[in-house]
């Protein structure tokens, strides 16, 4: 067991039981030209904490831990795309129309794709989510279910939508999570910020959130001891 300094109080991370989870790290919602920016946001505030991600994915990549990395991505027909979710918003440009990057939020397209700095190594797990939930239609529970997995450190964006509901989905499996607050961004600081509130708020009631440095901190010092 290792302790992480953590609010609401320490996380207790299992090595060996513990999987990186990195939510929806994809240009689509990173550059400009993706349906973040054709929904009117501000995409620089999320493409700032790709080096904290990158160094997050590091430590798990050093110590050979599994990592996650989630797309919010549609079937090509869209047949997993409610028609609600496409009506919704003003944007000129909707999910499964063609953008500067290809089709929004359609999986295979340029858009979709995870940033380069973050893209997924060979052998690590990765999903494409039609919800904002990483549980949703993905069979991720029962992958994770079979290779043991109880805790998950959480990154990625955005921190009030897709981040959130993937943990609050967690917590409903039974799983223990730890949210990394610089690796995670929302386009508005002030959900980014109420979110982390809300996640350690009545004694953790959706989890832990812990600096980049203290996780860090925490696991050389238990490998020190070891
Ligand atoms: C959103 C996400 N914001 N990944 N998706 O629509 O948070």
């Amino acid at each position: 067991m290792v302790s992480v300094k953590a609010r609401p109080y320490d996380f207790e991370l299992k090595p060996g039981k513990t999987a990186l989870v990195v939510i929806d790290m994809q240009r689509d919602f990173i550059e400009p030209g993706g349906f973040g920016d054709a929904l009117g946001n501000d995409v620089s505030r999320l493409s700032a904490i790709i080096p904290d991600t990158a160094a997050l994915i590091a430590l798990f990549r050093e110590r050979s831990w599994p990592i996650v990395h989630t797309r919010e991505a549609h079937r090509t027909d869209l047949s997993d795309c409610p028609p609600s979710k496409i009506r919704r918003g003003n944007s000129a440009v909707k999910i499964g129309e063609e953008g500067p990057m290809g089709r929004l939020l359609v999986t295979g397209e340029p858009g979709n794709q995870i940033v380069p700095d973050l893209a997924p190594h060979t052998g690590e797990i990765v999903i494409d989510k039609p919800g904002k939930g990483m549980f949703w239609a993905t069979g991720l529970h029962e992958k994770l279910r079979g290779a043991g997995i109880t805790h998950l450190v959480f990154a990625g964006v955005t921190t009030e939508v897709c981040v959130q509901t993937s943990m609050r989905e967690a917590n409903d499996r039974g799983y223990e999570c730890l949210l990394i607050e610089e690796a995670t961004e929302s386009y508005f600081p002030e959900f980014k910020a109420s979110t982390i509130e809300m996640i350690v708020a009545q004694g953790g009631i959706v989890g832990w959130v812990a600096s980049l440095d203290d996780l860090r901190a925490a696991l050389e010092e238990a490998e020190a001891a070891a």
